[in-house]
């Protein structure tokens, strides 16, 4: 029996709003997960990306991601990654770096063998624009017995389900065909909620988040243990003991100020948890930091304050609230629907800096230059005619 720790979305270094408590309960999740390995003495961890939550973690974060990864080298063993989303590129350095201290490895399309018979393989996370050009195509293991486990950051359907509210951006079935092997598990990453399906026969599910990165992941956090056996997988969640949110909503008629808010907070014990305060319907003389300094005053760890009183009638104070979708994805579902060519799509990686390293503006236009005039010179060689059909791709 080979025994695996599933892990994924620990989004290290997230100072979620703006707390450094919240950025150390980060850490403290993912030192769990690392704990439950070590003593389930598993054969190895995967993690199915955003280790870090930034493409820019700090030493101090990426120093402690290290400490605790070698409580798993010290118990032999090993720690497999693969690139997320929020940690694209700038992570691919980080997590090569990571491995230089030899406390972690990256996953490949070519088979990393794990205990019994495990061949385990990784694909980072695959933009919108680049999903159809992707090669998906794993190399076989050399066993034919071997039981094949694929980790991916995505947000595929089934398990996610479809809603309005939420798609999930590529079908499941898609990506079993396209790998080329006999696939026996789907192991993802980036769906911070655990949920699991099975695709043409094949288990797929996502382990969920290590925090809660957002007032909507409600149930408890968890890591999946998995017992690979006679070409089976079973799973069972293991839940992480993190802080509790306290989700508040209080309307407010008019004349309403202190004693609403007191009569309200009165109700929950806001003790070490993360007090999330919305404030809804009439806007009063009590400010947002009033209702701020009530939750920590009730011994709130952390306090996040919402202020939606009087949306409908002015839009004009506050300035922005909410989340606000991060813009490299509306970029990147800008550029989905067009249709690019690769050189169009490698211009793009290079402004945007897709590479991690800030550059100057004038290397960036050097190495534009360079990829046009090997576009070019790609187009006008000898070969017309095969020439023109790799252009029109
Ligand atoms: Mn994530």
């Amino acid at each position: 029996m080979t025994t695996l720790l599933h892990v994924s979305d620990t989004h290290l270094g997230n100072r979620q709003y703006g707390s450094d408590i919240r950025k150390n309960d980060m850490a403290k999740a993912f030192d769990q997960a690392i704990d439950i390995a070590v003593n389930e003495n598993v054969d190895g961890v995967i993690h199915t990306g955003d280790l870090f939550d930034s493409r820019t973690p700090s030493l101090p974060e990426v120093t402690h991601c290290i400490q605790t990864l070698r409580k798993l080298d010290k118990a032999d063993i090993p720690f497999y990654g693969i690139v997320g989303n929020h940690d694209r590129k700038m992570d691919e350095q980080w997590l090569d770096l990571i491995r230089e201290t030899g406390t972690a490895e990256r996953l490949s399309r070519e088979p990393t063998m794990v205990g019994g018979n495990v061949a385990i393989y990784g694909i980072d996370s695959v933009t919108k624009p680049s999903w159809h050009s992707k090669d998906f195509t794993l190399e076989p293991p050399e066993d034919s017995d071997a039981f094949t486990l694929l980790c991916m950051h995505q947000l595929l359907a089934p398990p996610i389900p479809g809603s309005e509210d939420f798609m999930a951006d590529h079908s499941t079935g898609e990506v079993i065909d396209r790998v080329g092997i006999h696939l026996d598990a789907l192991a993802l990453g980036d769906y911070h909620k655990p949920e699991e399906d099975v695709v043409d026969d094949v288990p797929v599910w996502y382990a969920g988040s290590t925090e809660r990165c957002s007032l909507s992941e409600e149930e408890p956090r968890s890591v999946s243990l998995l017992k690979i056996e006679d070409g089976s997988v079973r799973r069972r969640k293991r839940e992480l003991d993190t802080r509790e949110f306290a989700p508040i909503s209080i309307d407010f008629s008019e004349g309403d100020a202190h004693g609403r808010l007191n009569d309200v907070l009165d109700q929950y014990n806001l003790e070490n948890k993360v007090a999330h305060v919305t404030l809804r319907g009439e806007r009063t003389a009590l400010t947002s930091s009033d209702v701020y300094s009530a939750a920590m005053d009730r011994g709130a760890a952390v306090a996040k304050v919402k202020d939606d009183r009087g949306r409908q009638e002015l839009d004009l104070g506050g300035g922005p609230e909410g989340d606000i979708q991060n813009p490299d994805e509306i970029i990147d579902n800008q550029i989905a629907g067009e249709d690019l060519s690769e050189t169009a799509l490698s211009i793009d990686e290079r402004v945007r800096g897709d590479e991690g390293l800030p550059k100057s503006k004038d290397s960036v236009a050097d190495e534009i230059e360079q990829d046009v005039k090997q576009a070019q010179d790609e187009a006008f060689s000898d070969d017309e005619g095969d020439a023109a059909e790799e252009v029109a791709e």
